[in-house]
């Protein structure tokens, strides 16, 4: 494959000197772009925009085209691999994912179908070919899956949940059944994001949004022991492919997660940025951590929040900056441009440029 034209992410994915701190945004391809409103009713609903590669590829290469940022991602959604299992999943207005099946006890896991990814999820497999042909080599594609406990959480509760008492009910009730359900998953994750893999993308991720919502003990063998299941499985037979785990709420288990193998560790907001590399040393890079909600602020604010967020991982290679979680529906997306702007201008000085030879 050709070398990228910019190759910084991935640089700083593998610690290696950069001239400033690579920059890309969860959720980037959003709704608080009117430029995303417009492909999104081009296709009807967000689901015909997954499964539309055109308009998928369209909404991947617009937050690039229009921001310059460091990577793209690819557009999709963790759920379309429930519903290429067959769980009926549609989204209702202002309301979110709904499932029509729901996974009640061992009967309903034993039933459940095996994906095959070229096939069932044939439309993303298509979306990351023309993605790649049209960025050629710009930027690197990362392509992602939610973690096995986080797409459990939809097929348990059906829908969005706050408290989750029935995927923790099912948990203490019935465990065995979690974990068929879980390593059923892992499976099928590992089958997609291998298949994304061969389509090109050039850095996965495994999106934990709700990892964080258990006790230690039960997230390192519910959640994290599975997304280890899902790094060591695509080792196998991708040694150097940069694997970025991000569980929302998991900075207590920094050191836990590090030691899966994977490459980097993505950060919510909450963790603290200067601790954790403090953890983990060399072993992986930090990817994170400013609060989503900053971006409501006064741009001056921004800028001082943005500092704060290099100024606490410090000097040297091995941070990727980032928000802790998704950009919210209702920001003003000149309010990012701020965000970048201060992380392209102040960065640099946490880097030794004598090192850079080119990026
Ligand atoms: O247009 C719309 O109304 C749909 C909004 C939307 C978008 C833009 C959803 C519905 N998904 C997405 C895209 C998406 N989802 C991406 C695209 C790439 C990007 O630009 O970053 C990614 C990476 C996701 C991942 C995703 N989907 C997660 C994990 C990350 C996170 O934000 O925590 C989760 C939990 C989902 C589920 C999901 N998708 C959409 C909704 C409304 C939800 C439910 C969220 C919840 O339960 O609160």
């Amino acid at each position: 494959m050709l070398p990228l034209k910019n190759a910084r992410f991935l640089k700083a994915l593998r610690r290696e000197a950069v001239d400033r701190t690579p920059v890309w945004i969860m959720r980037q391809a959003g709704r608080y772009l009117s430029e995303y409103q417009a492909i999104r009713s081009q296709a009807g609903n967000f689901l015909n925009l997954c499964k539309t590669p055109e308009l998928a590829c369209a909404a991947t290469l617009l937050p690039i085209k229009k921001f310059q940022l460091d990577a793209a991602i690819i557009f999709s959604d963790i759920l379309i691999i429930p519903d290429a299992m067959g769980q009926g999943l549609s989204f209702v207005a202002d309301e979110g994912p709904k499932f029509s099946k729901v996974i009640a006890g061992a009967a309903d896991v034993t039933n459940l179908k095996e994906i095959t990814p070229l096939e069932d999820l044939a439309y993303l497999d298509e979306a990351i070919r023309l993605v790649v042909k049209e960025l050629d080599r710009a930027v690197p594609l990362i392509g992602f899956t939610g973690s096995p406990w986080t797409l459990a959480t939809y097929m348990v509760e059906g829908q969005t949940s706050k408290q989750f008492n029935k995927i923790r009910g099912l948990m203490y009730k019935e465990p065995q059944t979690m974990h068929k359900l879980l390593a059923h998953l892992a499976q099928q994750i590992t089958a997609t994001l291998q298949m994304q893999i061969n389509a090109g993308v050039d850095v996965v991720m495994l999106f934990d949004t709700w990892g964080g919502i258990l006790a230690d003990p039960s997230y390192l063998e519910f959640s994290l022991n599975y997304m280890h299941t899902v790094v060591t499985n695509l080792r196998k037979f991708n040694k150097d492919i940069p694997i970025i785990l991000f569980t929302k709420n998991g900075g207590r288990c920094i050191s836990d997660i590090a030691a899966t193998g994977c490459n980097a560790i993505g950060l919510d907001w909450a963790a603290d940025l200067a601790a954790a590399r403090a953890l983990v040393g060399d072993k992986v890079a930090l990817q994170g951590n400013l609060d989503p909600c900053v971006l409501y602020a006064e741009p001056k604010v921004i800028t001082a929040a943005v500092r704060q967020v290099l100024d606490s991982y410090g000097h040297g290679s091995g941070h990727i900056f980032n928000l802790g979680h998704g950009i919210p529906a209702d920001v003003d997306p000149k309010n990012l441009e701020v965000v970048l702007d201060a992380v392209r201008r102040f960065s640099p000085s946490y880097h030794d440029q004598t090192q850079m030879v080119q990026v």
